[in-house]
């Protein structure tokens, strides 16, 4: 079943975002390092064509990372300035900050050039839910500016923040579109917790994590979830995970609930290790 997942804040959020943009001198479009591309959503990127984009790639502690450096270099091929941000450490924001600078001197010089004042840059932050939108204000400003949440969904207006003095934030909710387009991408999004989770159901986003894990990295089945023969349907090995982790109810049966609770939880904590999704 396809997933999909369009609460009623985000038409009023998606409206603000349209009505705001003429405020600003760019976008910064953030997208979860494990999996940029199914975070890309084409009706809000067609919203944000006529500003100067600038993509962020953030939770790249969680991202492989010869992948990130592969899809950067795509995301460059594609004329976007583009960069790696870990908001949780800070990495990469020297970086980030050089992009908006560089985004910003057009308007800057521009501004010298008619002999007005410096002003600071305005940047609107944009991208799906939980992707770590108000953690990377947070980051930027070394305190806490925005509210954050482990769950999608958590800035529900939009907010401007100064975070330094040469930057002005607009912070934003996370806005998905109407219908996620291949089963593929929503299950991916799902994995992310970008959807809510009343969207989808977590055996099959834990079918689909170890089917992508057998295929892009047995190891981890081997060596993080203790499984020795990956010859064997997603369902048994499933039930073999849950065995190993002693996941087990009455009578002895495996509680294949709670293993996929776990599971997905231990995936997106980074306890499976650094791992793409594309
Ligand atoms: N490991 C890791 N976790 C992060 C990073 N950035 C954010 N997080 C976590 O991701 C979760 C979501 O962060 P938020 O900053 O609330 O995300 P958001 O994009 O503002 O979410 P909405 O407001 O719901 O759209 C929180 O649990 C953060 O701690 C990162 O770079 N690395
Ligand atoms: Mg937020």
């Amino acid at each position: 079943m396809s997933i999909n997942w369009f609460p009623g804040h985000m038409v009023k959020a998606r409206k603000e975002i349209q009505e705001n943009l003429k405020l600003v001198d760019m976008v910064a479009m953030l997208l979860d390092a494990r999996a940029p591309f199914s975070c890309r959503n084409s009706q809000l990127e067609k919203m944000i064509s006529p500003k100067k984009t600038i993509i962020i790639l953030n939770k790249m502690d969680l991202a492989s990372v010869a992948d990130t450096r592969r899809h950067l270099e795509q995301l460059r091929n594609e004329g976007y300035l583009a960069a790696g941000m870990d908001s949780t450490s800070g990495k990469g924001s020297r970086e980030v900050l050089q992009l908006i600078a560089t985004a910003f001197a057009p308007v800057r010089e521009e501004l010298q050039r008619r002999g007005r004042r410096n002003r600071p840059a305005r940047v609107m932050i944009v991208g799906v839910p939980n992707v770590g939108k108000s953690s990377f204000l947070n980051s930027l400003a070394g305190k806490k500016v925005a509210t954050t949440g482990a769950r999608p969904g958590v800035t529900r207006g939009k907010q401007w923040v100064r975070v330094r003095d040469d930057i002005e934030f607009m912070d934003t909710p996370g806005l998905m579109w109407p219908k996620i387009d291949t089963v593929e991408q929503g299950l991916k999004l799902a994995l992310l917790d970008v959807v809510g989770e009343k969207a989808y159901q977590e055996y099959d986003v834990s079918i689909y994590l170890i089917q992508l894990l057998r295929e892009k990295a047995p190891q981890v089945l081997y060596d993080k979830l203790k499984l020795d023969n990956l010859d064997r349907s997603e369902q048994e090995l499933l039930e073999n995970i849950a065995r190993k982790k002693g996941h087990l109810i009455k009578g002895g049966e495996v509680d294949v609930e709670k293993t996929c609770t776990v599971l997905l939880q231990d995936f997106r904590k980074g306890k499976l290790g650094p791992l793409s999704l594309e």
